[in-house]
């Protein structure tokens, strides 16, 4: 299956160089994140059952970025898009905290994987606009961020609803992928 998208992904977009992968738990606003970011607007989502894909523009620069539904049968597809991936995009409902730990769970059972050992991390600490919202430092406490070691990463608190914060994620994405990658 990872074959069968990654021909999919060359047949589609031949031109693009940079590939983000955005996974999470079902809820955390992947999809509201991606076309906010290509858009410029709130859509109205439903849970992804497969994948939606995008190229943004951004500082002369052409990212894919691939958002894969995260409902708990569907996450062991997770690893057929991890192949040329530069960027993980981790999104974690920030007002969700019962489900933290199982966050926690999924980020390093897929940071484990190989395939993934050269891609940036960037997490996002989204639903910021919640009153009761974790703050960003407590998340990426309560994900083990501060024990990856080698890893790249970073934490950006954002509301996709709003938009806030998500083209400083994007800032930081841009400046820690391999440079050569996007030549
Ligand atoms: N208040 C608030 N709501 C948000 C935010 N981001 C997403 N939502 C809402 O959360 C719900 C789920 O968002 P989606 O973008 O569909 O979540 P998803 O991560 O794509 O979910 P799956 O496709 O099931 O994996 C929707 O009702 C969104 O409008 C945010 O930052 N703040
Ligand atoms: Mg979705």
């Amino acid at each position: 299956m990872g074959t069968f998208i990654s021909r999919l992904a060359k047949r589609f977009f031949p031109d693009c160089k940079i590939k983000f992968l955005m996974v999470g738990l079902d809820g955390s606003g992947k999809t509201t994140v991606l076309y906010k970011l290509k858009l410029g607007e709130i859509v109205t989502t439903t849970p992804t059952v497969g994948f939606n894909v995008e190229t943004v523009e951004y500082r002369n620069m052409s990212f894919c970025v691939w958002d894969v539904g995260g409902q708990s049968k569907i996450r062991p597809l997770w690893r057929h898009y991890f192949e040329k991936t530069q960027a993980l995009i981790f999104v974690v409902d920030s007002n969700d905290r019962e489900r933290i730990p199982e966050a926690r769970n999924e980020l390093h059972r897929i940071l484990d994987d190989k395939e993934l050992s050269n891609a940036a991390l960037l997490v996002l600490a989204n639903k910021q606009d919640f009153p009761a919202a974790i703050p960003a430092s407590e998340v990426a406490d309560k994900l083990g961020l501060y024990s990856l070691g080698q890893r790249r990463w970073y934490i950006q608190s954002t509301s996709a609803i709003s938009g806030e914060g998500i083209y400083e994620g994007l800032d930081w994405l841009s400046n820690n992928i391999s440079k050569k990658a996007a030549e």
